[in-house]
């Protein structure tokens, strides 16, 4: 199939509060106004990638874990100015035990008050090659990069 045609479902999952809804929403819909009405259902959204491909994506938010939903792929959100979800990660690697998976270091316009960042996630991952992109659902940096590092990981 060319991978202009491929769709794939993203499960955004990560700690209570850690953004989820709003990554959701900053993606889809470019802002955070209407999270309100982000349905716990799956969202379809077609991201065209700087080469011209273009991939389809079903987002759906998953708020227990380990889950038996079909997926091609995992978000992982992280609350940067919470250290508890660092603390989380451990046993939420182990429940999604699932080999692609991207990590959203959200709340990146709060940097200047982080618990934690990108390479404390990292020494927890260990050897897994998980990127870690540090992303803001309030102003939208680093939105676009993140999109594009999820696509590649599954056009891959
Ligand atoms: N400053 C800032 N606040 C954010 C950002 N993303 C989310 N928030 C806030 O953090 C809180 C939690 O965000 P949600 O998107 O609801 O998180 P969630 O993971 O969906 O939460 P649950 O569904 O309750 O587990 C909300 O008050 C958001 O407004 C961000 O990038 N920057
Ligand atoms: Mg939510």
């Amino acid at each position: 199939m060319p991978a202009s045609l491929s769709i794939s479902k993203v499960l955004v999952v990560g700690p209570k509060g850690s953004g989820k809804t709003s990554l959701l929403c900053r993606m889809i819909y470019d802002s955070v106004d209407e999270c309100d009405q982000v349905p716990g259902q799956f969202l379809k959204f077609n991201f065209l990638r700087g080469d011209g491909d273009s991939v389809s994506f079903l987002f759906k938010e998953v708020n227990t874990l380990p889950t038996t939903e079909k997926k091609s792929a995992y978000i992982l959100t992280l609350n940067s100015n919470n250290k508890a979800d660092l603390d989380s990660l451990p046993n939420i690697l182990t429940m999604i035990s699932d080999k692609r998976v991207i990590i959203a270091l959200c709340m990146s316009d709060l940097h200047y008050s982080a618990a934690f960042w990108v390479e404390d996630v990292k020494k927890v991952v260990g050897k897994k090659d998980i990127k870690v992109i540090p992303v803001s659902s309030k102003t939208g940096e680093n939105i676009k990069r993140f999109l594009t590092e999820l696509s590649d990981m599954v056009l891959t």
